[in-house]
C-alpha cells in the first residue's frame, strides 16, 4: 500500500473541494502523482461509528460513486437502516445511506483493531480502486468546535446538518489540534511538491484545521516551489439550492472568527502562505485589486461542475505558476 513516488501535486482540503481538483487530476491523469491530504476535523462518530465524511467525499467522488446532488454519500444509495431506527423511535438527524454504511462498518472495525488510520485509508482506496493517494492528514483525533450565538458549543456536524447552519458563530476552535502530528508523508509531500494547492473547501471547516496540525503550515510557509488557492466562494454567482447549505455554514464560520465572507477575504486568511489565489472569472472585476500585495491573481473558472472543467481550471493554474509536468 505505500506509495512510492514523491507526489508532484499536493492537494489540501475538505470534501468537495478536493474531491473537484481530484476529479481534474484524475482527468490529467495525474492522480497517481498527486497526494491528497483530507480534513479530519468534521469526523463524526454516529451510533458508534466513526465516520469520515470529507475522506469518504473524495473517494467516492474519484469512484465515481457520489450522490452529486446532494455532495454526500452514495448516489442510488437506500435508507433502511435510518427508517428503522426511526421506527424504534430514533430521530437520526446525520442520515447514513445503507450502502455507506458499509464504509463506516469497516472503517470502525479496522481502528478497532488498532490498523492506523493511514493504513486504513489506503485500504479504503484500495477497496475503490483507487491508487492509496487520498490520506487523512493526521491520524489523530482533531475535532471542529463551533460556539453559538446562545453561547452553547457544539461540533461540526451538529452546527452543519442539524442546526443548518443557521445560528451566528463567536468562535471557532480545533479540539486536540495541538497533540495532533500529521502524517510524515504529508509534510514530505508538501515540501518537495511541485505545487500546492488549498482546495476550494470551506477555509473554517475544512483549510484551516489541515494548516493548524504541527508542522504543515510551516511546511506550507518554507516551500520553494509556488503554493496557491483556489476561492471556494463565487460572489457573482449565488449558490444553487444544494450549495446553499453548505455556502451558509461556510459565511458564518468566517464571519465568527473575524473574516469576510468574499474571496479576498480568504486570500488574506491565506496569504502569508501564497504565491497566487484562484479568482473565479465572474468576479475578476471586482475581486483582483482587493488581493493581498505579493498574491498574484488567477483568473479562471473555478465553479468545476465536470472533471473537464476541473482539468481546464488545473491547467490554467499550472501554466500560470509556470508548473511544467
Ligand atoms: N450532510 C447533510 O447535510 N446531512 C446529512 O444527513 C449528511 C450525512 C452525511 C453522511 C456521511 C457523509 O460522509 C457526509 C454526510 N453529510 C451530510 C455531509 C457532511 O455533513 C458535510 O458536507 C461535510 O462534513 C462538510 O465537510
Amino acid at each position: 500500500l505505500e506509495h512510492q513516488v514523491t507526489p508532484e501535486i499536493v492537494v489540501m482540503g475538505g470534501g468537495l473541494g478536493a474531491a473537484r481538483l481530484g476529479l481534474g487530476l484524475q482527468r490529467l491523469g495525474m492522480l497517481e502523482r498527486s497526494l491528497i491530504a483530507a480534513n479530519v476535523a468534521d469526523d463524526h462518530e454516529f451510533y458508534g461509528l466513526c465516520v469520515a465524511p470529507d475522506f469518504d467525499t473524495i473517494v467516492y467522488s474519484l469512484a465515481g460513486l457520489i450522490d452529486d446532488e446532494r455532495g454526500w454519500g452514495l448516489r442510488g444509495d437506500t435508507s433502511c437502516t435510518m427508517d428503522a431506527l426511526a421506527a424504534m423511535g430514533q430521530s437520526p438527524w446525520f442520515h447514513l445511506g445503507d450502502r455507506d454504511l458499509a464504509t463506516h462498518m469497516l472503517r470502525t472495525e479496522w481502528l478497532q483493531e488498532g490498523v492506523p488510520g493511514s493504513v486504513v485509508a489506503g485500504r479504503l482506496c484500495e477497496a475503490h480502486e483507487l491508487p492509496p493517494v487520498i490520506v487523512p492528514v493526521s491520524e489523530d483525533r482533531i475535532r471542529t468546535r463551533v460556539r453559538i450565538e446562545d453561547g452553547q458549543e457544539v461540533d461540526f456536524q451538529t452546527f452543519h446538518v442539524r442546526l443548518r447552519g443557521q445560528p451566528g458563530v463567536v468562535g471557532v476552535r480545533y479540539e486536540g489540534i495541538d497533540r495532533a502530528r500529521p502524517l510524515p508523508r504529508v509534510v514530505a509531500a508538501i515540501e518537495e511538491a511541485r505545487l500546492v494547492v488549498l482546495a476550494p473547501s470551506s477555509p473554517v471547516a475544512s483549510v484551516i484545521p489541515i494548516l493548524e496540525v504541527a508542522g504543515v503550515r510551516n511546511a506550507v510557509a518554507n516551500r520553494a516551489h509556488p503554493t496557491v488557492a483556489v476561492t471556494p466562494l463565487v460572489v457573482a454567482a449565488p449558490p444553487d439550492r444544494h450549495a446553499e447549505a453548505r455556502a451558509r455554514t461556510r459565511s458564518r464560520l468566517l464571519s465568527g472568527i473575524g473574516v469576510e465572507p468574499t474571496p479576498h477575504g480568504v486570500a488574506a486568511l491565506y496569504a502569508d502562505l501564497l504565491d497566487a489565489f484562484v479568482v473565479d472569472e465572474l468576479d475578476a472585476a471586482a475581486e483582483v485589486h482587493q488581493l493581498p500585495r505579493g498574491v498574484e491573481a488567477v483568473v479562471a473558472s473555478t465553479i468545476s461542475r465536470s472533471a473537464e472543467e476541473a482539468a481546464v481550471l488545473l491547467d490554467k493554474v499550472f501554466s500560470s505558476m509556470r508548473v511544467q509536468l
